[in-house]
């Protein structure tokens, strides 16, 4: 119903939580009470502390770079926070928040930017693919999960992540026709934060819209508020919905802005005004809800700083565990890829292994 109610031809957006924090009650969702929403808003939260503790770590040295969520934390957390623990969850490189909720620990997450090939092992009751950095193969991941689990017969969806640019890429393409046409349990979820680093969403689509592409591959499509946490529980709710009771996949493009860079390698001031930045500030997820709940007088600034520092030492603790965790074995680079190495891969490891033995004799490594 809701996918036929905002048709993307039709040039709608689905949105509840306004910038000044005024919901629309007639689209609330009834579970998410102002009990839930405050548990909600408490994920955002650690999420922006998670967040703020990498880019820590990043500029003091202590991991490898980082791709920051600011802004996007109600796409992440809204869309997660609908799956079962029999779901699969297929991130991309921005979904420290959406991984988190589904159970992976932030240790983890840091150790993987930190460059440790142990921060992708999971538990395997977690269901969450690793971090993905080829621009959209997960998809084709995802439709796999998806896939099998429609002939298993199992009850889960797979909810695979993707940005605007993962988009312009032929896999996503292919991932959408599969879909479509074998009608597997899976959402699309596109966090349209504008920008794919450099690259400006106007050139990466004539579309009006990313949402539309769905149709094409026989399946609906919806444009929300990406910054809006109720529409984004909302609209992926109605997708889970869709996907559980056989009636396949769907795509949800969530127009959303990346208020910080693309990863801490990144310097935006190349490619975006300052106004522009300033402007989408008045958009930024959790000021809205924090708007809200004020405004019912579930938050006030004492239990926000204490809830603030709360975050903060769960983060810095999570810190210390993956940095007390590392452990950096160079075969593991070529280890996992191939049951058995092809030659090329052969010479290389030795290749590898003879320059860390002599940089470790000669005491740099
Ligand atoms: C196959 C492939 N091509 C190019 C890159 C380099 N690259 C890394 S991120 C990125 C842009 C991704 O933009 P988008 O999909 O919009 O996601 P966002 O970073 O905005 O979250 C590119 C081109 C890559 N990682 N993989």
């Amino acid at each position: 119903m809701l996918f036929e109610d905002y048709d993307p031809l039709a040039g709608r957006r689905l949105s509840i939580l306004s910038p000044e924090g005024e919901i629309d009650e007639e689209l609330r969702p009834p579970e998410l009470d102002d009990v839930a929403l405050l548990e909600l808003y408490d994920r955002l939260v650690a999420l922006r502390q998670a967040d703020q503790q990498a880019l820590i770590l990043q500029r003091a040295g202590r991991m490898g770079t980082y791709p920051p969520t600011l802004g996007q934390e109600a796409a992440n957390i809204g869309s997660a926070a609908v799956l079962e623990p029999q779901d699969w969850l297929v991130p991309s490189f921005r979904e420290t928040g959406a991984m988190l909720l589904k159970g992976v620990p932030l240790k983890l997450i840091y150790l993987y930017w930190m460059g440790c090939e142990w921060g992708s092992h999971f538990p395997l009751e977690v269901r969450v693919l690793p971090v993905c950095a080829p621009v959209s193969s997960q998809t084709l991941h995802g439709i796999g999960l998806s896939w099998a689990a429609k002939l298993k017969a199992e009850n889960s969806v797979t909810l695979i992540y993707l940005g605007d640019g993962g988009t312009s890429k032929g896999d996503f393409h292919e991932a959408m026709n599969f879909a479509g046409t074998f009608k597997t349990p899976a959402i699309f979820f596109i966090q349209n934060n504008q920008y794919a680093i450099s690259v400006p969403r106007t050139r990466q689509t004539a579309a009006p819209t990313l949402a539309q592409k769905a149709i094409a591959y026989g399946f609906p499509g919806m444009q929300i508020d990406g910054n809006d946490l109720l529409a984004v529980y909302l609209a992926t709710g109605a997708a889970v919905t869709r996907a559980r009771s056989g009636q396949g996949p769907s795509l949800i493009e969530a127009v959303t802005y990346r208020l910080g860079p693309h990863t801490t390698a990144d310097d935006p001031t190349r490619y975006r005004s300052a106004e522009e930045l300033e402007e989408q500030k008045r958009f930024d997820p959790l000021r809205r809800v924090r708007i809200y709940l004020e405004n019912r007088g579930l938050v006030t600034a004492e239990t926000e700083a204490a809830r603030q520092a709360q975050h903060q030492q769960w983060a810095q603790e999570q810190a210390r565990e993956a940095e007390a965790a590392i452990s950096y074995n160079p075969d593991e680079i070529f280890d996992y890829h191939f049951a058995h190495l092809p030659p090329y891969l052969v010479e290389q490891k030795a290749y590898c292994q003879r320059i860390v033995a002599a940089k470790r004799e000669s005491g740099h490594a």
